[in-house]
């Protein structure tokens, strides 16, 4: 018997193209709710790692489009892992499947409700993945779900990671956004 996961999910994937509106750019590969059927679809497809310099994938539940403006992210923001280049290029693999296996896997107990999907981002200028959610004003229930990403990703303590909230990342005009909620917080160090 397959093994089925706790909802649906879709995959989608966009290739960074300029000449083009962003949303126009972004692509549903195929929607699954078996364990099974998602290795089929991660085997099948290049490796984060292999995608071209402005390329990302997302996994979102299905029914929500991985974009700020979707109802169910509006309110929402993301915890984002920036890898430093100088962690080797097989890295963002290893984060972006250690990611998958604790989303898909249900590792945020009661929380998984408030979780979106899961992006990542090849970028030269260094790669990231994220984890987004959907209330930003719960920081109590983003803390305990950025706490368990930092453990299921192994990430080491002293490297920091941020909670963005969407609406902020929208009216960016700089090159950063203040984040909301930082782990490990400043105060206690
Ligand atoms: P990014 O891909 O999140 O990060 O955003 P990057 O700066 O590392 O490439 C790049 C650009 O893509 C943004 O400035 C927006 O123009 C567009 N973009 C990204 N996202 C996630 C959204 C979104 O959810 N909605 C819209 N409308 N544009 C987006």
């Amino acid at each position: 018997a397959l093994h089925p996961l706790h909802c649906r999910w879709s995959w989608w994937f966009l290739k960074g193209d300029r000449s083009k509106d962003w949303e126009d750019c972004l692509k549903t590969v195929a929607s699954f709710d078996k364990i099974e059927e998602f290795w089929s679809l991660y085997n099948f497809v290049v490796p984060a790692s292999g995608l071209s310099f402005g390329s990302d994938y997302y996994i979102f539940k299905e029914g929500i489009k991985p974009m700020w403006e979707d109802a169910r992210n509006i309110n929402g923001g993301r915890w984002l892992v920036a890898l430093e280049k100088s962690k080797g290029k097989d890295k963002v693999d290893e984060y972006w499947l250690d990611l998958l296996m604790a989303m898909l896997g249900e590792q945020f107990d009661e929380l998984g409700d408030l979780i979106s999907g899961a992006v990542v981002n090849i970028r030269q200028k260094g790669d990231k993945v994220a984890l987004w959610t959907r209330d930003s004003t719960q920081d109590d229930a983003n803390m305990k779900i950025g706490q368990i990403l930092k453990a299921k990703l192994g990430i080491p303590d002293s490297e920091t990671i941020r909670y963005e909230i969407h609406k902020d990342s929208a009216a960016r005009t700089g090159s950063s956004v203040k984040p909301h909620l930082v782990i490990p917080s400043t105060i206690n160090n």
